[in-house]
């Protein structure tokens, strides 16, 4: 059998946690018996008496766990202090996320399980995927920021596969929580949620979707962030974008690159200077920014997948230099062709176009396939050996 911890964070919500624990039990009739069904309420003391209501359901059901809080701590606080209980107090096998509100179908439980069950560590209830729904009722500008905004941080995520990066009907593997938990920083509401789902998915969690109709809060007050709180949000998913960007490997291979530019630049100046003949000087300007970009592309682009050894490092070195020449030919062959089309006018034009959309990517994909080999052509992953 599998623990599994139905989390419930609540503030003022006596009017719900009542009917909803009632609810709860029903549908954990219908579990397979695989799964040992329990409901954790965090509560931060509400003044409204949630926690009493819970105290009494205790007493019914031997399932129900109460975890107070003695202060407010909002629901990342309250997720991660519950989250934690869960898992070392009550040795949980499998944590859900939930609202005490009725907006989330506990019917929906049992799909979870058996995405769980198929091998997802991470299981959304997902509002913006086919089948899914937000309430109609919704005023215009909450339907707007909540589509927009979700549209927003998909787009800058870059993941077609999820579909609602703020969603906080969850179920989640106790290893993701304990990779994912001391990295988030963020305890607001949604910076919380996409934060979580960031971490998660980095750390290779399998994550999966069911759809989910939200539905209208049932009884009690929302506690949705304000404005100020949600624009926070994108704040923070625009720079943990952008920092991603900064840090990957394809920037570094572009700055690279730029130094290189910068390397033959100076190069050309210096030879000529000392009286080389021009075509020496371009020939040794240019074998000089194919040596920074190999130093450079080797200690920090590719410093996971280092060379070293005289002997590696030589034979390393020539392939890349055949690879430049791979790109001059590219260029040598695309430029004259593209001012030909044309015209000489627009020979700036033709040059950028056949540097980013032609020698760049083939640059790139030569290092990555061939020099420092960190992709591997998907017939050759199969034709390994396993360990
Ligand atoms: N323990 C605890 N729970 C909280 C806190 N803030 C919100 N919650 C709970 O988190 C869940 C989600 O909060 P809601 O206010 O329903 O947020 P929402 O669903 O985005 O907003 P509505 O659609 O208006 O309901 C509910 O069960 C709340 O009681 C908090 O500070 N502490
Ligand atoms: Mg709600």
């Amino acid at each position: 059998m599998e623990k599994v911890v139905v989390i419930i964070p609540t503030y003022n919500e006596r009017g719900n946690i009542e009917p909803l624990v009632d609810i709860l039990q029903k549908v954990f009739k219908k579990v397979p018996s695989q799964w040992d069904m329990h409901i954790l309420v965090v509560d931060d003391s509400s003044p409204d008496g949630t926690g009493e209501v819970v105290k009494e359901k205790m007493k019914k059901f031997n399932n129900v766990h109460l975890f107070t809080n003695s202060e407010k701590v909002g629901l990342g606080g309250a997720y991660m202090k519950g989250m934690n209980y869960a898992l070392e107090d009550l040795k949980a096998d499998l944590i859900f996320e939930f609202d005490a509100d009725f907006q989330h179908d506990p019917e929906l439980i049992p799909q979870f399980l058996e995405k769980i069950d198929q091998g997802a560590d991470l299981v959304l209830g997902s509002r913006y995927m086919r089948g899914g729904s937000i309430p109609r009722y919704w005023g215009l500008m909450r339907k707007v920021l909540s589509v927009g905004g979700n549209f927003y941080i998909r787009l800058l995520m870059l993941d077609r596969q999820i579909h609602d990066w703020t969603t906080g009907y969850r179920a989640i593997r106790p290893w993701v929580f304990e990779k994912v938990g001391g990295k988030i920083t963020e305890l607001k509401t949604y910076t919380f949620q996409i934060s979580f789902l960031y971490f998660a998915k980095k750390a290779g969690a399998k994550i999966a979707e069911v759809p989910l109709n939200f539905a209208e809060r049932k009884w009690g007050e929302s506690k949705m962030p304000g404005m100020s709180s949600t624009l926070k949000t994108f704040t923070f998913v625009t720079k943990t974008r952008i920092f991603d960007f900064l840090h990957s490997r394809f920037f570094k291979f572009g700055t690279v690159g730029f130094t290189g530019f910068l390397v033959n630049f100076l190069f050309l100046r210096l030879f000529r200077s000392l009286g080389l003949k021009e075509f020496w000087a371009w020939l040794f300007s240019t074998e000089a920014a194919i040596i920074n970009n190999y130093i450079l592309n080797n200690l920090w682009t590719f410093k996971e997948k280092k060379i070293g050894g005289v002997k590696k490092t030589i034979s390393k070195f020539f392939q890349f230099n055949l690879t430049s020449v791979g790109a001059l030919t590219i260029q040598s062959v695309f430029g004259p062709l593209g001012v030909k089309l044309v015209g000489v006018k627009y020979d700036a034009a033709v040059l950028a176009f056949v540097v980013v959309c032609l020698v760049l990517p083939y640059n790139y994909l030569m290092y990555n396939l061939v020099i420092w080999k960190t992709w591997k052509l998907p017939w050759r992953k199969k034709l390994e050996p396993h360990k």
